[in-house]
Formats: structure tokens, sequence, C-alpha cells
């Protein structure tokens, strides 16, 4: 069935907006898929419950294909159609799985606010006066943090990279720089040459997975490289909605390609004549390159990432439910 049957212009275009990157990292993306579900709940004309599930399936479906990388897209949705799913299966009516539908994509939302803020707090501890701090891309958690040391009246400065080939390292700067704390940009590549004078390194995460690794914008990897090779501590600012499910299973991250255009502007592209162009979004930094991960649950080494997703994902060894649930809900 076409996805324009089941579900309404209004969230195409947010799908939309996801793609297209106008909505962006992984926080902002979990969010907005969890408000794509609730606006499918309050404008579905669906006659019964039956079909109200189609729906939401296909809005589910809609949403998720979107942007294959952080997992908190996934997360966000499967948190709110595995709740409706279940209230289906308890006979709910049609207008008690509209109020769950609401009802989990609000919760979503309020949580995600909340572990954002908790994460600034046990971040912001962390950063001592004198500090230069590195970051890399435009992380909302990784700003948050930023700014809580600063009101909580720490005195320190940043360095940010400029994020090619999107340049969202601009967007850190600027917004870092309106709140008062002192801004360099620099060229990703002049990352290892800063680092000597770096005390630590601060960063967002689309993905952790089970083995502690984290999955973000790419040159991460990179950066915290030369930071281990400083002696300079990595932390990695990362809500437990974007610890992977399915990476326990042993399932790889996929990583986005993106368009060779954001590279090199389309007219030059022959320019070059028979020169094939890369652009992955996104790298994995090994557990051994990050010193801590900072969650709303506490700060945890990477190595603990795995007791993350058994506490919030309900993982028990051998148990299918979890599989069912969190990796490949059944009927989509
Ligand atoms: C953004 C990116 C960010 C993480 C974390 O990539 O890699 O570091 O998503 O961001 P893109 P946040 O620009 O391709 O979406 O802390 O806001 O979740």
């Amino acid at each position: 069935m076409g996805a324009g049957f089941l579900v309404d212009v209004e969230l195409l275009r947010l799908a939309e907006d996801i793609k297209l990157m106008r909505i962006r990292g992984a926080a902002e993306i979990g969010r907005a898929a969890a408000s794509g579900m609730k606006h499918y709940a309050l404008s579905s004309k669906a006659p019964d419950a039956a079909s109200y599930i189609d729906g939401l399936n296909e809005a589910y479906r809609v949403l998720l294909n979107t942007r294959p990388t952080a997992v908190s897209l996934a997360n966000s949705l499967n948190y709110i159609r595995h709740r409706v799913l279940k209230a289906h299966k308890e006979g709910a009516t049609l207008e008690v799985l509209r109020q769950v539908t609401v009802e989990a994509s609000d919760a979503f939302v309020a949580t995600s606010y909340s572990a954002v803020k908790r994460i600034s707090e046990f971040g912001a501890r962390r950063i001592r006066n004198g500090d230069l701090i590195m970051t890399h891309c435009n992380s909302s958690v990784a700003i948050s943090t930023l700014l809580e040391a600063k009101r909580s009246g720490k005195e320190f400065s940043v360095i940010a990279t400029e994020t090619r080939p999107r340049f969202q390292g601009r967007i850190t700067a600027k917004e870092l720089a309106e709140k008062g704390i002192p801004v360099t940009l620099i060229v990703d590549s002049a990352a290892r040459y800063f680092m000597p004078k770096v005390d630590k390194v601060v960063v967002g995460s689309d993905v952790v997975t089970a083995n502690g690794a984290v999955v973000n914008k790419i040159g991460t990897s990179l950066i915290a490289l030369a930071a281990k090779e400083a002696r300079v501590r990595v932390y990695v600012c990362a809500e437990t909605y974007k610890f992977s499910p399915s990476t326990v299973m042993g399932e790889l991250v996929e990583i986005e390609e993106r368009p060779p255009t954001e590279v090199v502007p389309e007219e030059e592209i022959p320019l070059l004549g028979n020169v094939r162009i890369a652009n992955p979004a996104f790298d994995v930094t090994p557990a051994e390159m990050i010193d801590a991960i900072i969650t709303e649950r506490g700060v945890i080494p990477p190595q603990a990432a795995i007791l993350i997703l058994m506490e919030e994902f309900g993982y028990r060894i051998g148990e299918e439910y979890f599989g069912k649930v969190f990796v490949e809900e059944e009927g989509v």
C-alpha cells in the first residue's frame, strides 16, 4: 500500500524534513519521530482499531526510513508502537489506541528533555575552570552540557571543528559564542594540531553499541584517536535511548552514505573526471578510545553499555521477547 494512503501529507513532510536534514541531530530526530506518531494519532481517519493499527505501522515505516543510523529514531518509534500494539492485543478501542499513542509520544519527548537536563548536570561537573574543550559536529546534548557548565560559573573555552561536509560545527560555534563562551572554529584536519592544548573532548552520539563503541559524526573517531595519543579524556554525552538494542544480537550499525554533492558541488563533479566520491556521515569510535559515557542514569565506562541495555530495554540473556519487541517488531 502506498505511504500516502494511510498517512497524511503533513507526516510525509515531516519525514522529508528529517531525510533532508532540516531536522537533524539524534535527539531532535527521536523527538520529531515521536511527534510524527502523535500527529498520526490526532489526524487519523481510520474507522476502526484494526485500520488504525495499519496506519500506525505505515507512519512507523515512513518515519523509520528517513535516516538509517541514529537509533534514537527506531527507539522512539518502537517505544510508542510497542505500547499501542500491546493495548491493541488487549482489545483496546480506537479511542483508547489514539490516547495510548499520544501519551507514549508525549512521554518519550518529556523523557528526552529530562535526560538531556540530567546529562548536562552530570557533564558540567566534569568541566573545570580554565579547560579547553574540543567538540565536533553539532550535538545538542554536548552543547547543553557546556552551557550548564557556563551557567554554574565555570570559565572555559571551546574549539569547534567545522565538520565537513555540512559544517554543523559552525552552528555549534555560533551557539556557544552567543552564550559568551570563547570559541575557536577550526578545520577538521587541524584537530590533531590543537589536541596537545586540549583538556577534554566532549561529543554527542547517534548510537552506543552493546560493546561500548560510539557512532557519531564522521571524524569523531579521528579526534578520539588524536585525543588518546595526547592523553586527553574523551566524554560522550548520550541519553539511554541512543543505546542500540539490536547490537546486543551482533547487528552492525548501518552507516549512512550521503550524496556526493555534499562533498563537491554538482557542477564541479564532471571536472574531476573518473573520480568516485564517498560521503559516509558517521564513524565508529571503539570503547577503548572513550573515557566515559555521560547518560541520564549516571556516568558510565563505555564497557558498561550492556548494563544500560539490560536495565533500560529489559534485555535478558536468551530471552526472545527482547528481540521481538525492540529489534524486529512483528508485522512490519
Ligand atoms: C549529528 C551528530 C551529533 C549526534 C548527537 O549528525 O552526529 O553529534 O546526532 O546529537 P547529523 P544530539 O547532523 O548528520 O544529524 O546530541 O543533538 O543528539
